[in-house]
């Protein structure tokens, strides 16, 4: 990039001043180091809720920011999968002259399934238009939080049962189920005890 000034410069004889001659100079600035921009992901590792809604993470640009510059990014999969547990609506990203962060046009994808935490990753590649050069970090892993309650959730099957008292020396036998609800992931141990009269 060449940024020009261009000045008149008037010498003066006998006081009635004249253009003299070289009469326009011709400075040449040379562009500063990067003027277009570096770019790279604002962090390297995000961890969201599977409900999240807002910018996952961004593009930053340090250095100059002149002119319009594109970046192009890919997803790779890993727990988390592309369509199922986030979406990526395009691979650019522009960034406008002026602009030092843009946000990577990424969803999580949220759901009533169970699920543990998942991670994907986000690299920016070295396709850049418009003069910019790529920074690091160029990588992040996204975190989703495990969702759904993945080892379930417990209740009895009934929250009142009435039976009859057995005659004097006899015993019986309750049946009171233990329901797990959402998530069915892992072994899990539920405590729980009987108390006569609430007490
Ligand atoms: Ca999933
Ligand atoms: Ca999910
Ligand atoms: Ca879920």
């Amino acid at each position: 990039m060449k940024d020009y000034l261009w000045y008149n410069r008037f010498s003066s004889v006998d006081g009635s001043p004249r253009r003299g001659e070289p009469s326009i100079a011709e400075i040449e600035i040379l562009a500063n180091d990067n003027a277009n921009g570096v770019l790279q992901l604002s962090t390297d590792s995000v961890v969201v809720s599977e409900d999240y809604v807002g910018p996952v993470i961004n593009v930053t640009r340090t250095a100059g920011a002149f002119g319009t510059v594109t970046v192009k990014f890919q997803t790779i999969p890993g727990s988390a999968l592309a369509n199922v547990d986030y979406s990526v609506t395009s691979t650019d990203v522009i960034l406008y002259g002026g602009e030092t962060s843009k946000q990577l046009p990424i969803e999580i994808i949220n759901d009533r399934i169970p699920e543990r935490n998942e991670t994907f990753l986000v690299r920016l590649l070295d396709q850049i238009t418009g003069g910019a050069i790529l920074g690091t970090p160029q990588e992040a892993e996204i975190m989703i939080e495990s969702s759904d309650d993945p080892n379930g959730n417990f209740g009895f099957g009934t929250s009142s049962q009435t039976v009859t008292e057995p005659s004097d020396g006899q015993e019986r036998q309750l049946t009171i189920n233990l329901v797990r609800n959402s998530g069915v992931l892992g072994v899990v141990a539920v405590q729980w005890e009987a108390r006569l009269n609430g007490m």
